[in-house]
């Protein structure tokens, strides 16, 4: 197994939209492994392909405590999403220290390939669909703070561009 980099935001190869996985064969079952390692490392608990410079549809989640209740979604599509929506916060391994509220379905049901490449349903409320739908976007070369403001997109973008230069 090995730890990959994560793209940072505003890096425009996190805009590109991830194809689906043709076949899981063992380089998906490779880089899945690799990104249940590198989002257990961060720490996160949740990690999109795309985040990693790889544009296929393959997504790791992982809300639990323990680290063991690892959810792979290949190829996920959203199959009902719930009329009530509800907002949390969110934070992304792909835009270090910045957390903010949005606006989503607070109920999603996602049919997707596992790592054996079997085809599944999942009914997810909570952290879990928001993580879900957080990931997705990933996939769709969309990034949280997308959802906010320009105001507060060019803030972050501000913020991370002086955090750069001072670690450079
Ligand atoms: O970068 C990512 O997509 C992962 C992201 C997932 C996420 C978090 C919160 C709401 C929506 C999506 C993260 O994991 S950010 C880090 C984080 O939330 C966390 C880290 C350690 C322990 C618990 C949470
Ligand atoms: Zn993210």
């Amino acid at each position: 197994m090995a730890l990959l980099p994560i793209l940072r935001y505003p890096d425009r190869r996190l805009s590109k939209v991830a194809k689906p996985v043709v076949r899981v064969d063992d380089r998906i079952k490779r880089l899945v492994a690799d990104m249940a390692q590198t989002m257990y490392d961060a720490p996160g608990i949740g990690l999109a392909a795309t985040q990693v410079d790889v544009h296929e549809q393959v997504i790791v989640i992982d809300i639990s405590t323990t680290h063991d209740e690892l959810h792979v979604f290949i190829n996920p599509r959203i199959v009902h999403s719930s009329d009530i929506e509800c907002e949390a916060e969110e934070g992304c391994l792909s835009v270090p220290g910045i957390y903010d509220r949005v606006v989503r379905p607070e109920r999603v049901t996602v049919a997707a390939l596992d790592a054996n490449g079997e085809q599944f349903e999942l009914e997810a409320d909570g952290l879990l669909a928001v993580c879900i739908q957080h990931e997705m976007d990933h996939l769709l070369g969309t990034v949280f703070v997308e959802h906010l403001s320009q105001l507060k997109q060019a803030r972050i973008k501000n913020k991370l561009r002086k955090l750069e230069r001072e670690s450079a």
